[in-house]
């Protein structure tokens, strides 16, 4: 990591990288993201899933062992730097999903992966600094397959709340986002940015990172003709339980993957250095 993309993450809790993919690379993602899309339902390999009933977007579980082009993302060479020092060399990827943002899908209110305080609960995120680098153990990479321009809509992040000392309070921003019970509201559409909220605006091969702890969302689609598509792949440290769950991966998704994938998805104890940062 630069001393720049530290300072900004670590003051913002989102990095933007501009580029990663490009030329044949981002064309063999984004081929092998439409032919998950234009698999018929009855063919979708075991262990894979097209869920297009889920509210906000269209899911294309488990896209990154669909096709090599996809499951090469997850350790990018040039993401795999920045991934180890926010994880502190102990990777895991815990979840990779292709969400197809399409228009007429409500509006996906602020939400930030982990409520409340870490003390409460220690298998929370967290977010520190120690050593001069940032640790974060619940890490989101959207890479991006089509462009976003001003105006469309898609991903909006309020900077700098993984750091906050308060809960969100609901009220603040699209306050009809969610529906009295708490839940969200199905029916509410914004494509607003009130001051404080940022909307990122990526390109076809850009990378965005953000801490899960950071408070997202995502604004209504507007284009009718273009959708939004981008592969989700969420990395934790390789000691955390995933909130209970020690093996993220069905046998049917693990057949499928390079044994250096396999370790990537590993959990591992925090003493050990997994094969992929040991030679990296
Ligand atoms: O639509 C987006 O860009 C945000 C998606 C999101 O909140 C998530 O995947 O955690
Ligand atoms: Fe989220």
């Amino acid at each position: 990591m630069t001393p720049e993309q530290r300072y900004f993450f670590d003051l913002t809790g989102y990095l933007h990288l501009k580029g990663v993919l490009q030329g044949a690379e981002l064309k063999a993602a984004q081929d092998a993201a439409q032919r998950y899309i234009d698999t018929p339902l009855e063919e979708v390999p075991a262990g894979l899933e097209i869920n297009l009933e889920r509210e906000h977007f269209n899911w294309y579980i488990n896209a990154f062992a669909f096709d090599k082009a996809l499951e090469a993302l997850t350790l990018h060479p040039k993401t795999w730097p920045i991934l180890k020092e926010l994880t502190d060399d102990r990777p895991r990827l815990t979840s990779g999903n292709l969400m197809v943002d399409v228009h007429g899908k409500p509006f996906h209110p602020l939400h930030a992966g982990v409520p409340g305080a870490p003390a409460r609960n220690p298998e929370q995120g967290r977010y520190s600094t120690v050593g001069g680098k940032v640790q974060c153990n619940d890490l989101v990479f959207f890479f991006y397959l089509t462009d976003v321009y001003p105006g469309d809509g898609g991903l909006i992040i309020l900077p700098g709340s993984h750091k906050s000392h308060f809960d969100y309070p609901r009220s603040l921003f699209y306050s009809e986002s969610y529906t009295s019970e708490g839940g969200y509201n199905a029916e509410y559409f914004s494509t607003k940015v009130p001051e404080g909220v940022l909307n990122v605006t990526p390109k076809a091969g850009d990378v965005v990172i953000i801490s899960e702890l950071v408070t997202h969302g995502a604004l209504s689609w507007v284009p009718k003709d273009r959708d939004r598509r981008f592969l989700t792949l969420r990395y934790m440290q390789q000691h955390e339980s995933v909130r209970g769950s020690l093996d993220c991966f069905s046998p049917e998704v693990k057949a499928r993957l390079a044994p250096e994938t396999l370790e990537l998805a590993a959990p591992a104890s925090f003493g050990h250095t997994k094969e992929i940062v040991a030679r990296s």
